[in-house]
C-alpha cells in the first residue's frame, strides 16, 4: 500500500454561500472562508474542498457554470480564491476545487452559440436530438426522468429539436464525444485552476459524461408520470473509462493532483475498482453512496425507510473491505452539501442525544480506512432544519420541485403534502445548507446582515463553534482530539484492515482494526438505550478513547456511547 498525502489527510467541505459572510450581504462569499483559516487549520484539516464558487446565474447553487475561468460576483473575484489558495498553502494546508463538467448553466457561451444555429461549429458541443412523434405529436426522444424532476429533454423552437439535459433545464449536458469539448475543459476548468495552484479536484457526477448514445427508453416503474428513472442507463456510459484515462493522462497527471469523483449508481465493487485501482489511471477516491442513501425509499428520497443497522453494516463493511489486497483507495463520510445532518439521519438530534451521537459517529469516522471527510458543521453537530419550518424556507431546486410535482399530482391534497414534507425533513439537501454556526451572536455571527440567504437554524445559541472551541466536552473538542488520534494511530486507523463482529447485533456497531503490531476494538451503540457489552469482544483489552467522560470499563454501553479499545 503507497503513502500518498490524499490518503492521510483529512479533509474538510466548504459550501460557500453558507460558510461566513464576510460583506454583510447575507450570503457566505470567498474572503469569509479566507478568514476562517486558522479555525479550520485547529481542527486539523489537511485539505479542504470548496464546493462550486464560479460565475453562474444560481439555478443549481452553482452546479450550474456559466464561466469556469471566473467568480461568482455575490463570492467575490478570480484574485480573492487565489488569496484563499495561498491562505491554504501558506498554513500547510492543501485545497481543492469542484470540477462540475457533466453539463454547464445555459448560459454559459458554448451553450448560446450551441443553440444558436445548427451551423454553428459549437452546435454539436452539447446533445441534440429530433423529436419523436406518436399519432402527430410530438414527444422527447425517450422516457427518461431528470435528476430534478420531469423529463431530460427540452424542446428548443429556434433550433427544432430537444437539448439533454440530466439535472436542471439550465444545465444541458456537455458533449463528451466531441474531441474539441474535452479539450476545452481541460483548458479552461482544469489546467486554469492546476496552474493556480489548486490540488485538485472533487469531480461532479463523475461516471455521467459518456451517454448511450442510442437513447433506449426505460422501464416503467412510474405509471403516474411519463418519466422513468432510468439511471442505469444514465450513468457508466460506453466510453466512461476511455474519456476519464485521457483527462488524466493529459492533465492530472502532469499535477501532483488529488482527485475523488461522485460515483452514484454503482453498486458493484469491481466496477468501482475499475475507476479508482491506481493502475486503471483515472481517479484516485470515490464517493460511494450506500451509506448516504441508505434511508432513501423505494419511490424516492422523500419517502424514506427505516433501515436496520445491519444494513448499514453490510453496506459498510463493503466499501470498507474492497480495496482489500488491491492498490485501491476509499473514502469514509456520513455527510455533504445534498445530504441531511449525519446526527439527524443515523444519530438523534433529540437534544439529549444530540451531542453524544455527533461525538459517536465522529469515533466512526475517523476510525475507518481511507480518506475521512468532514462536511461544515459536523464538526459541532450541526442538526437538521426543526419539524416546524415550513416549505417556504427550503430552497433546493431538487426539494421543491419534488415537492411542487407531489402539489400538482394530488391537486394539493393535504395529507400527501405532510407525508412529503416528513420525508423532506430528513432527507432534503438544504439541511446541510443552513448558514454555520459561529457563534451566539444575532445571525449566529454567520452575516452582519439582518437577514441570511438561508434562515439559520434555532438552536445556534447552544450549538456554535465559539462556545464549543472554548469547552473541552464540546463535540468540537471531541472531533479535535480524534483526527489528532487518527494521525497518531494512521497504520491502525487509516490503513488498518476492517472487520465487523457480532454482525447481527442491531443495536451495537462493532468493528476490529487491525496493523502488524496494533489491533482496537471499536464498539458504537446506534440507540438511544443501553446496551450490554459483548464482552468477550474485548477481553484483554484497555479503553482508549470514549465519548463520555472518563474511560468507563463498565459491561453496559450508554446511549449512542462510543468507545475503542486498544
Ligand atoms: O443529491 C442527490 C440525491 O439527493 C443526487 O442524486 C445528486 O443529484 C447526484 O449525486 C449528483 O450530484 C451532483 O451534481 C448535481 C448537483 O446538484 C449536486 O449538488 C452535486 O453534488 C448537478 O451538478
Ligand atoms: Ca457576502
Amino acid at each position: 500500500m503507497t503513502k500518498e498525502w490524499w490518503k492521510e489527510g483529512v479533509v474538510y467541505q466548504i459550501y460557500p454561500s453558507s460558510f461566513k459572510d464576510s460583506n454583510g450581504d447575507g450570503i457566505g462569499d470567498i474572503p469569509g472562508i479566507t478568514s476562517e483559516l486558522d479555525y479550520i487549520k485547529s481542527l486539523g484539516v489537511d485539505i479542504i474542498w470548496v464546493s462550486p464558487f464560479y460565475k453562474s446565474p444560481q439555478y443549481d447553487m452553482g452546479y450550474d457554470i456559466s464561466d469556469y475561468q471566473d467568480v461568482y460576483e455575490q463570492y467575490g473575484t478570480v484574485e480573492d480564491v487565489d488569496a484563499l489558495i495561498q491562505g491554504c498553502h501558506d498554513r500547510g494546508m492543501r485545497i481543492i476545487f469542484d470540477l462540475v463538467v457533466n453539463h454547464t448553466s445555459h448560459l454559459h457561451p458554448w451553450f448560446q452559440e450551441s443553440a444558436s444555429s445548427k451551423n454553428n461549429p459549437k452546435h454539436d458541443w452539447y446533445i441534440w436530438r429530433p423529436a419523436r412523434y406518436i399519432n402527430g405529436e410530438r414527444h422527447p426522444p425517450c422516457n427518461w426522468r431528470g435528476f430534478f424532476g420531469g423529463s431530460v429533454w427540452e424542446w428548443d423552437d429556434n433550433i427544432g429539436e430537444y437539448y439533454l439535459h440530466l439535472f436542471a433545464k439550465e444545465q444541458p449536458d456537455l458533449n463528451w464525444d466531441n474531441p474539441d469539448v474535452r479539450q476545452a475543459i481541460y483548458n479552461d476548468a482544469m489546467r486554469f485552476w492546476l496552474d493556480k495552484g489548486v490540488d485538485g479536484f472533487r469531480i461532479d457526477t463523475v461516471n455521467m459524461y459518456s451517454k448511450r448514445l442510442d437513447f433506449p427508453d426505460a422501464p416503467v416503474v412510474e405509471p403516474d408520470t411519463p418519466w422513468q428513472p432510468a439511471y442505469d442507463l444514465i450513468c457508466n456510459g460506453p466510453r466512461m473509462h476511455e474519456f476519464l484515462r485521457e483527462m488524466n493522462y493529459e492533465v492530472l497527471s502532469k499535477y501532483d493532483a488529488m482527485t475523488v469523483g461522485e460515483l452514484p449508481h454503482t453498486p458493484d465493487p469491481a466496477h468501482v475498482l475499475g475507476y479508482i485501482s491506481a493502475s486503471a489511471c483515472q481517479l484516485q477516491q470515490v464517493f460511494q453512496m450506500d451509506l448516504v442513501f441508505l434511508d432513501f425509499g423505494e419511490r424516492s428520497k422523500y419517502y424514506p425507510r427505516k433501515w436496520a443497522l445491519t444494513e448499514f453494516k453490510e453496506a459498510l463493511e463493503k466499501w470498507q473491505c474492497f480495496i482489500e489486497g488491491n492498490d485501491g483507495w476509499t473514502t469514509n463520510f456520513l455527510e455533504n452539501h445534498d445530504t441531511g445532518r449525519s446526527v439527524s439521519r443515523y444519530g438523534s438530534d433529540d437534544p439529549r442525544f444530540a451531542a453524544l451521537s455527533a461525538k459517536m459517529l465522529a469515533v466512526l469516522l475517523t476510525t475507518l480506512t481511507g480518506t475521512t471527510y468532514v462536511y461544515q458543521g459536523q464538526e459541532i453537530g450541526m442538526v437538521n432544519a426543526p419539524k416546524t419550518w415550513p416549505i417556504e424556507e427550503y430552497k433546493d431546486i431538487e426539494t421543491l420541485n419534488y415537492y411542487n410535482e407531489v402539489k400538482q399530482i394530488t391537486g394539493g391534497d393535504k395529507v400527501a403534502l405532510e407525508e412529503v414534507m416528513r420525508g423532506i425533513q430528513l432527507t432534503a439537501r438544504d439541511h446541510n445548507r443552513l448558514p454555520f454556526q459561529w457563534n451566539a451572536n444575532a445571525n449566529a455571527g454567520f452575516t452582519s446582515s439582518a437577514k441570511s440567504w438561508m434562515r439559520v437554524h434555532d438552536n445556534y445559541g447552544v450549538v456554535n463553534a465559539t462556545q464549543q472551541s472554548e469547552d473541552p466536552s464540546s463535540v468540537l473538542s471531541f472531533w479535535k482530539s480524534m483526527i489528532r488520534l487518527r494521525k497518531q494511530y494512521s497504520e491502525l486507523f487509516v490503513h488498518g484492515s476492517f472487520t465487523i463482529c457480532d454482525f447481527e447485533n442491531e443495536a451495537v456497531l462493532s468493528y476490529v482494526k487491525e496493523e502488524t503490531n496494533k489491533r482496537a476494538l471499536v464498539v458504537l451503540n446506534f440507540t438511544d438505550k443501553p446496551q450490554e457489552l459483548n464482552l468477550k469482544l474485548v477481553k484483554d483489552m484497555t479503553v482508549l478513547v470514549s465519548n463520555y467522560s472518563g474511560k468507563s470499563m463498565e459491561p453496559v454501553l450508554k446511549p449512542f456511547e462510543g468507545r475503542i479499545y486498544i
